[in-house]
């Protein structure tokens, strides 16, 4: 019979995406958004495939900047998600709980709320597609070492304990890595031109 005992030589893991959306009023401006408000954004938890999480999570807590009204946002069933309009960026606590049986404390990530273009190459000017739809999701995994053994049975008798290579999902993976590579090559460069720039001023003071 399942216990909450644990088996000590294993860890199951499942692959999530967390993140935002975000879309410009446009013309479709929503009703009851005040004057000062420009976007619609949504941020979520989910899976990969947008299978539903709920057999291992439990419920989300989504912390908004306090200029939102009941900023705690709990969300207990999926979609693990919470829409709202605004007109800033901010960071976004997500609380993640799992059910009972995993018997493991909750695990906190943040996320910041991206609603303008971002990422761009140097002097690359952002297109009317680019302002308008904003998105920002991470991949992550979650692994539970040495689960219970009730978590491993409900876990196991999911499919998706192995990561389907799905295209869409793989061509999400190379676009996110391509970007990272992007971004810490022109990080790097940016150092090499800072080191650079300091020797300069090394110098000049040195000969002094
Ligand atoms: C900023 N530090 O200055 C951020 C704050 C606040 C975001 C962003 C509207 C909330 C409301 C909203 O977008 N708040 O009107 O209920 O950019």
């Amino acid at each position: 019979m399942a216990s909450s005992k644990r088996i000590k030589t294993l860890s199951v893991c499942r692959p999530v995406l967390y993140g935002s959306t975000a879309q410009l009023f446009g013309d479709k401006r929503p009703p009851n958004a005040p004057p000062e408000h420009t976007h619609t954004w949504t941020v979520f938890v989910k899976g990969p495939n947008n299978e539903d999480l709920s057999y291992f999570i439990k419920k989300v807590v989504f912390k908004l900047h306090d200029t939102y009204p009941n900023p705690t946002r709990s969300v207990e069933s999926p979609p693990f998600q919470v829409t709202e309009t605004g007109w800033g960026e901010f960071e976004i606590g997500i609380r993640i709980y799992f059910v009972p049986e995993a018997n493991e404390k909750n695990i906190s990530v943040f996320h910041h709320l991206r609603l303008h273009p971002y990422n761009l190459a140097p002097g690359q000017q952002p297109t009317a597609e680019d302002r308008q739809f904003v998105k920002s999701i991470v991949y992550d995994e979650i692994v539970f070492n040495e689960p219970t053994e009730q978590l491993f049975e409900i876990m196991t008798q999911r499919p998706g304990n192995i990561l389907p290579l799905t295209k869409k999902q793989s061509e999400f993976s190379k676009e996110t890595e391509a970007e990272e590579i992007d971004r810490l090559e022109r990080a790097n460069d940016e150092i090499t031109r800072q080191i650079e720039e300091q020797k300069e001023i090394i110098k000049t003071l040195t000969q002094v």
